[in-house]
């Protein structure tokens, strides 16, 4: 069956959805293929802070209000080295603030304006395929329920993850992978208890890396650093509660409540981009395009940023006819994108156990961490870049 539209959007996650959103408020149809179900892609546990830009992206989007009632604002995050504390104080010091609200809760929103707005989402597309993405006439194939479906379209948006089907369908000649391992992954549970603290806790310690963060008053979600051999399987609550408590130490720990886990996942580090992210008529969005270790809280929030260039730049297209934005884009995006890359790899070595670190790594830890807390400029530099670099 053959249908058109304007833009054929890969991939339901939150880049997908927020920019089938954005463009639907300005008149502009898209499609949406989506591999898994919706129940699939709300079962993932991911992203929990979002930056200033997104905010004011998801508002746009109208899709704010119950993230303005059920989001907790935090004017603050703190590190801890070895049981010493520091805050930075956003509100302090840049006069911000990060909202927490989860992933699949902004993703929950953007589902409930795509049914609203009346845009085609179609869950379980299987094998999407892009035809003559360089040309005029683009084109999506794909098969839903048995049944082999064409959609034209004037521009691709590959919003399909870092595992997606777009990225692979540029020839490898045409594009630019940069792309850093980490030693180490993240073992996340989520459990309804209370938070630990109002505000997020990063922890370095000599057993590694622990964070704990939230999802509302009643839900929390704390990680340990793991190695790359560590299975789900072999991390019992008990284990993880055990090591997260010698990690963040008798002070903080002594604040904790504990609880059976709802979640449990360990998600591998890497950082990674794809250079152009715009081929012909594809553009590439979000994880497609790029990956960094979430020590940032970077991961959503850059996906978010892509979305506003390029909704941008296609409203502006179709509204005046001018495509200079459309240009641009990837040499936009990426200008923001090596910024976050920057930030997340230097928080992720700062606060992180490397397999091969020496003493004089780790006492080279210590002195940037005493230079943070000893520094305004040091604090105003990591607000900067944990509240978000303007879009
Ligand atoms: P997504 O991967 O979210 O969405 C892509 C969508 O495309 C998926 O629904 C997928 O099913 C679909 N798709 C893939 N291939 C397809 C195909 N061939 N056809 C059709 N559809 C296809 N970020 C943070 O800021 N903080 C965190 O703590 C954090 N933790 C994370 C933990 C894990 C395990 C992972 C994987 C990521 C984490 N991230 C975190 C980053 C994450 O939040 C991403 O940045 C965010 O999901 C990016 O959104 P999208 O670009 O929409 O990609
Ligand atoms: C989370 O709440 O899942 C979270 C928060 C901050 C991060 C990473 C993950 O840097």
């Amino acid at each position: 069956m053959k249908t058109k539209t304007q833009v054929g959007i890969v991939g339901a996650g939150p880049s997908g959805l927020l920019l089938a959103q954005l463009l639907h408020r300005h008149g502009i149809e898209s499609v949406v293929l989506e591999r898994q179900s919706r129940d699939y892609v709300l079962s993932r546990i991911r992203a929990g802070v979002l930056e200033r830009g997104t905010v004011a992206l998801l508002e746009q989007a109208g899709v704010g209000e119950r993230m303005r009632r059920e989001g907790l604002a935090h004017d603050g995050v703190m590190l801890q080295f070895d049981s010493r504390l520091h805050r930075i104080d956003f509100r302090e010091l840049i006069d911000s603030s990060v909202m927490v609200y989860g992933q699949t809760e902004v993703t929950r929103d953007l589902m409930n304006a795509r049914d609203a707005s009346g845009g085609l989402t179609v869950y379980e597309a299987q094998d999407v395929t892009l035809v003559d993405f360089g040309s005029d006439r683009p084109r999506l194939r794909y098969i839903k329920d048995g049944e082999s479906h064409e959609l034209e379209c004037d521009y691709i948006a590959g919003c399909d993850g870092y595992h997606g089907v777009c990225r692979s369908s540029v020839p490898a000649e045409k594009i630019q992978l940069f792309e850093r391992v980490y030693p180490f992954g993240w073992l996340g549970i989520l459990s309804r208890t209370r938070p630990l603290d109002e505000e997020l806790i990063y922890t370095s310690h000599e057993r590694g890396f622990a964070l704990a963060s939230m999802r509302s008053h009643s839900v929390s979600r704390y990680y340990v650093q793991c190695t790359l051999e560590d299975k789900v399987e072999d991390w019992s609550d008990d284990r993880f509660w055990d090591e997260f408590r010698l990690r963040v130490g008798p002070e903080v720990a002594a604040r904790l409540e504990t609880g059976p886990s709802i979640e449990k996942s360990i998600a591998p580090l890497r950082s990674f981009v794809a250079e152009p992210m715009r081929f012909g008529n594809l553009f590439l969005v979000g994880d497609a395009a790029h990956i960094v270790p979430p020590t940032g809280a970077k991961g959503l929030n850059l996906a978010a940023s892509d979305v506003g260039y390029l909704s941008r730049a296609l409203i502006e297209r179709y509204q005046t006819g001018d495509a200079r934005a459309l240009a641009t884009y990837s040499e936009t995006a990426l200008r923001r994108i090596w910024a976050a890359e920057r930030f997340s790899w230097w928080m992720t070595s700062l606060m992180h156990r490397f397999p091969e670190t020496t003493g004089f790594d780790r006492r080279v830890q210590v002195a940037e961490f005493n230079y943070l807390s000893g520094s305004r400029a040091a604090s105003t530099a990591l607000a900067e870049n944990y509240v978000g670099l303007p879009h």
